[in-house]
């Protein structure tokens, strides 16, 4: 399907989704929004689809947050429900079954940098710049950033971020968690490639319920998540994959998994 704000596109298993507004930094207006569910939806439907690369057109910017020309015009009513379809849109990344991988190119703002933190992964080029500086214009951030955030790097990095809306550059963001990985600028999307590429030679079905295990059991009492692992584990035990993996290690040759 063509979209007038993304460039999608299947190469080698890897659908690379890329946010195509370069003269507002590709900031995130509710078309773009709507698109990028759909082409979501597109994903995982498609089995050739094992892997999913988010990343922004030019060198500048990732992402520099949700549309402010748009944002200006909204009442209480209509900000809370673009709120909550934007989460929507992003939890569905997030819980799609695919491992995702923000390759962020650039500024990755607001709900830039809430479009990353929904990713399964995250790797900056080293001149990137993460923030969320919605305070600053009197908004708070509304694509999940308050709860991803505190979620991955802990609550006092994101009563930080949230509440002094500085920018940070790619070295602290790996220091502190929220990237996995810093390249040179120009290298970021080859960087998701390999990233990719390694996830993508696992078994599928192993990789979709550990991802389901650690989101969901974060969620829950340590308890009930190991719970929740013991019964994913046990689930996986009954895959021909699990059989094809094992025997493959055993017998010293390349597995071929299936997806079964
Ligand atoms: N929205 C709209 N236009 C934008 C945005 C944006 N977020 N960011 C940049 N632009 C536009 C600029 O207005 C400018 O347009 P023009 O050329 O017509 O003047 C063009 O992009 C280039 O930007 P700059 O000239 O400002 O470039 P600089 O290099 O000087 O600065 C910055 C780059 C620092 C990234 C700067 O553009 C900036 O601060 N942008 C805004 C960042 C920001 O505040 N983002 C957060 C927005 S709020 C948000 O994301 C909330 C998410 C939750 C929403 C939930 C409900 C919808």
């Amino acid at each position: 399907m063509a979209y007038e704000n993304l460039l999608c596109e299947v190469k080698d298993s890897i659908a690379r989704i890329t946010f195509n507004r370069p003269k507002v930094l590709n900031a995130l207006n509710h078309a773009t929004m709507v698109e990028l569910g759909a082409c979501l939806d597109e994903a995982a439907r498609d089995d050739a689809v094992r892997a999913l690369i988010l990343t922004g057109s030019g060198d500048k910017a990732f992402v520099a947050g949700a549309d402010i020309n748009e944002l200006a015009q909204h009442t209480a009513v209509d900000g809370k429900e673009f709120s909550i379809f934007g989460q929507g849109v992003l939890r569905k990344l997030e819980t799609m079954g695919k491992p995702s991988i923000a390759a962020i190119n650039g500024y990755a703002l607001g709900g830039g940098c809430e479009l990353a933190l929904a990713c399964t992964l995250r790797i900056a080029a080293k001149t990137a710049k993460l923030g969320q500086p919605e305070v600053k214009l009197g908004i708070m951030p509304g694509y999940g950033g308050t709860q991803r955030l505190a979620r991955l790097c802990g609550r006092g990095v994101a009563y930080q971020m949230v509440v002094t809306a500085e920018m940070i550059g790619a070295e602290e963001a790996l220091r502190i968690g929220l990237v996995n990985q810093v390249v040179e600028p120009g290298e970021v999307v080859a960087a998701a490639e390999a990233m990719a590429r390694k996830i993508i030679a696992n078994a599928p079905l192993a990789v979709k319920y550990s991802m389901e295990a650690i989101d969901r059991g974060l969620e829950m009492p340590q308890e009930e998540g190991l719970f929740l692992e013991a019964t994913l584990f046990g689930l996986l035990c009954a895959t021909e994959d699990m059989r094809e993996g094992t025997s493959a290690f055993l017998e010293k040759r390349a597995a071929q998994f299936k997806n079964r």
